[in-house]
């Protein structure tokens, strides 16, 4: 068996692998795997789709004139990508070049290169994902915190979940595992705030089943009663919080009855949540994308973090703590630029991916000129597709560094194919454990995809193309790194601080000359070097205790020993409770509370009228929800799925006899956006008015003889972008709020 990790989610639980004949056969949970221990999920199991999907890319694809695509040979591919991206930022300076993407689930080693390469065109603007998830609440973070905090699910006794569904979604350590044990516990409690009756919400002690987009209602309703009965804890919110008057004196000032009616729960229920909550030893809080994805997105953030921290939820077991990190991408500082045409809000260095389209549709001079995708489909997951497709087509170039065809890839100039997760080394940073922190550096297990390359030395050979690292530095730190690591280390140093233009070419430079003499060709494990460097620095207790001691360089030295040869995994750090609050990065050590935006949002609620749904759109469609059977679009192959092939529409009892339609039959639904026709699934979970349709669906793939065809709704055919639609803070979408409009098809 191999050793490897999964990359379905952001768990990547550690597993193990018997390969036949280039196929996955069998599949477990890695024992050894000092963070899930074993667990995996059955989505694992089917990761042989993932590696063997008959829509791989074997050579770099370059756009014809006619909008076809040739196959051209890796030589050609770099000069030509790499001259034509410097014409773009000769013609319009390196901001007009914008970087999307950098790793999905399971990779992000690539994303640690591209900073380089993006130095070397003086690209500063990127997007993701995240900035259509998480940047409301990284923003929150760093007002309250000042940087990221994650919740002690394993050992809390009341487990919170606001619009998250970890028993299909994870993202906890094995979840199930954790919910059942939370669940089958009577000291323990469960609180589910959702408005469909997930997996999850059934194993709950509360469910406080919301109606869709009214979470703000709900959780000032459970702040305001924490200050009408005086459950708040008054020593800890005076020895560790600063500036609580405002947000206390706004929480007093709800109107606790109306307010539990716009969301449509009982008071006594509330009242019983919060006391609940008030009343417990500790309690872990985890907000998802029911939340962040929905009306009033930032505010609920806010929110949800003011209810644990007056309850003094933080730096105890089973409460909140911060994650040591590796590499802090959960930043949530703005940048003093906006973005340049619409002027949204940079929140860690991330334009909104709504903005996107806009920054490039117009006329405007300082618009985008070029993308550079890497590892991520927008055309298929952001808002309102076919715009993201025009905006592509507007481009002077689109790189696309992907393993498939995909959605966004045809809209490239230049698609580059990587190799597949299985077939190089690779990583993920979401190492959030606690007080175990782990990392996982995966070797290849299979022979790479001929005429595919990883990512690390994509960007390198770009990087060498433009010439921009000095050939006489290389050579030197390269014969030193083959010879003595300690000097190495001094001159690398001394190379990257002399000179800002080097620094930020370090990962490059690092991986042509630390990792050219990494054993097996683990080049691309260069960069963390870095960064153990950087952990030991910053963390020197912690990565002391996990075992990595000694003057000077050498934890840092044993650390990235320990991540290149240890393949289930490693400690990198072991910490304290009682140093939690030394990483509370705030001006004054304590925890901030008052975010005077969001003191106004919450005050604009109570003259705030209802929903977004009209005669038009009489449902409210969630756009993307996650199923048994969805894995982002990590899986292209249709055939990975075992039940819901076609991704049903679930839609209440009451409304589908309402409208005439039995279970499996098929109905048109439309939006602002578009409209799509697809079966149904009557269910008992949802409440009326309340539709939902998966993520990851509509993907075309190739049968047996090349011919393409899609299964399943693409979800973003049906999303919205703009004002209304979007939240006034942090520009993420309400995927999970779209109106919507429903008609049976005989
Ligand atoms: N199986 C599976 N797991 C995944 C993924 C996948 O594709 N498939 N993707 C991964 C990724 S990238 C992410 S970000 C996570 C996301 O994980 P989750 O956020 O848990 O996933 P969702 O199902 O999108 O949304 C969570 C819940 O929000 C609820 N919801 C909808 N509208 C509202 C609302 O107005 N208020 C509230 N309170 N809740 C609402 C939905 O009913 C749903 O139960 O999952 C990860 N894990
Ligand atoms: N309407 C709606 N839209 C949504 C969501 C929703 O709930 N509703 N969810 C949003 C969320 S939370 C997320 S995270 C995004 C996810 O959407 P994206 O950010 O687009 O990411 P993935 O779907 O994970 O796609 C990853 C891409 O990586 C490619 N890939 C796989 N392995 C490799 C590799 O080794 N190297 C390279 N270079 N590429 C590889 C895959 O082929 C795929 O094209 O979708 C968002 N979009
Ligand atoms: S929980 Fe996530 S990482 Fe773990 S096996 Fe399931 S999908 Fe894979
Ligand atoms: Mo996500």
């Amino acid at each position: 068996m191999e050793t490897t990790a999964c990359i379905l989610c952001e768990c990547n639980c550690g597993i193990e692998v018997r390969i036949e004949d280039g196929h996955f056969t069998r599949i477990r949970g890695d024992k050894n795997h000092p963070g899930s221990k074993g667990y995996a999920c059955e989505k694992a199991l089917r990761l042989d789709h993932y590696q063997n999907s008959r829509d791989r890319l074997n050579a770099p694809q370059r756009r014809r004139e006619d909008g076809t695509f040739e196959e051209i040979d890796w030589d050609t591919a770099i000069s030509e990508v790499a001259s034509k991206l410097s014409g773009v930022r000769d013609a319009h300076g390196g901001d007009s070049i914008l970087y999307y993407g950098g790793g999905g689930q399971g990779n992000h080693l690539g994303g640690a290169y591209s900073t380089a390469l993006r130095a070397a065109l003086g690209s500063r603007f990127r997007s993701s994902a995240l900035a259509q998830e998480k940047t409301g609440e990284f923003w929150v973070n760093h007002e309250m915190f000042g940087t990221g905090v994650r919740g002690d699910f394993e050992h809390t006794e009341v487990a919170v979940f606001v619009g998250k569904n970890p028993w299909q979604s994870h993202g906890i350590p094995e979840a199930r595992r954790t919910l059942k044990a939370i669940a089958n516990d009577p000291a323990r409690s469960m609180v589910v705030i959702d408005p469909r009756r997930t997996e999850t919400a059934d194993l709950a002690d509360y469910f406080l089943q919301v109606k869709p987009g009214t979470d703000a209602f709900c959780l000032a309703t459970l702040g305001a009663i924490l200050v009408e009965e005086n459950l708040f804890d008054r020593s800890f919110i005076r020895d560790h919080t600063s500036n609580s008057k405002a947000a206390i004196e706004a929480l007093r000032k709800v109107p606790i009855s109306d307010f539990a009616g716009r969301c449509g729960i009982d008071e006594d229920l509330l009242r019983r949540t919060a006391r609940r909550v008030a009343g417990a030893s500790s309690v872990a809080v985890y907000e998802d994308l029911g939340v962040q994805q929905a009306p009033h997105s930032t505010l609920v953030s806010y929110l949800e973090k003011l209810i644990w921290v007056l309850t003094g939820n933080f730096a105890k077991p089973g409460a909140q703590f911060v994650p040591t990190v590796l590499v802090p991408f959960a930043r949530g500082n703005t940048s003093r630029r906006p973005s340049p045409v619409t002027g949204a809000k940079v929140i860690g260095g991330m334009i909104p991916c709504n903005s996107i389209a806009d920054e490039i549709l117009t006329d405007h001079p300082d618009r985008f000129r070029a993308m550079f995708i890497e590892s991520a489909n927008p055309v298929h997951s952001l808002s309102d597709s076919r715009r993201m497709g025009e905006a592509l087509d507007e481009l002077d170039l689109v790189v696309v560094i992907d393993i498939a065809m995909t959605e966004s890839a045809r809209h490239a100039d230049y698609v580059l194919p990587a190799s597949s997760q299985y077939e190089k080394w690779e990583a993920t940073f979401f190492n959030f454990d606690f007080p175990d922190n782990v990392f996982q550096l995966r070797a290849p297990i299979v022979e790479p995809l001929e005429g595919t390359l990883p990512e690390p030395e994509i960007h390198a050979r770009i990087v060498r193309e433009l010439a921009v690292l000095d050939a006489d530095l290389v050579a030197g730190l390269l014969a030193t790194a083959e010879s003595d690591r300690v000097k190495f280390a001094t001159d690398f140093m001394t190379a990257t601080t002399a000179d800002p233009m080097i620094g930020r070419m370090a990962p490059i430079l690092l991986y042509e000359t630390l990792g050219q003499t990494l054993p097996d060709g683990a080049g691309a494990a260069a960069v963390l070097w870095a960064l153990a460097h950087r952990c030991a620095m910053t963390y020197p207790k912690a990565v002391g205790r996990a075992g990595f001691e000694g003057d000077g360089l050498e934890p840092g030295e044993a650390l990235f020993d320990a991540m290149i040869s240890q393949r289930s995994g490693v400690v990198f750090t072991r910490s304290d409770w009682d140093e939690v609050w030394s990483q509370i990065n705030t001006t004054d050590g304590a925890i901030n509370l008052e975010i005077p935006v969001l003191i106004d949002a919450l005050d604009r609620l109570h003259s705030e009228p209802d929903g977004l749904t009209s005669s038009e759109y009489p449902f409210i469609l969630a756009a993307g929800e996650r199923r048994s059977f969805t894995a982002n679009t990590i899986f292209r192959d249709p055939a990975w799925r075992k039940r819901d092939r076609h991704g049903a529409l679930r839609i209440s009892a009451p409304d589908a006899e309402r409208l005439g339609i039995e279970d499996g039959g098929r109905v048109r639904v439309s939006t602002g956006g578009g409209t799509i026709v697809t079966s149904i699934e009557i269910t008992d979970t949802l409440q009326s008015g309340h539709i939902t349709l998966p993520n990851g669906f509509g993907l075309d793939y190739p049968d047996q003889s090349g011919i393409r065809s899609s299964t399943g709704v693409s979800v973003n055919d049906l999303t919205v972008t703009g004002g209304r639609f979007e939240d006034p803070i942090a520009g993420t979408p309400y995927h999970k709020h779209v109106p919507a409009r429903v008609e049976a098809l005989t």
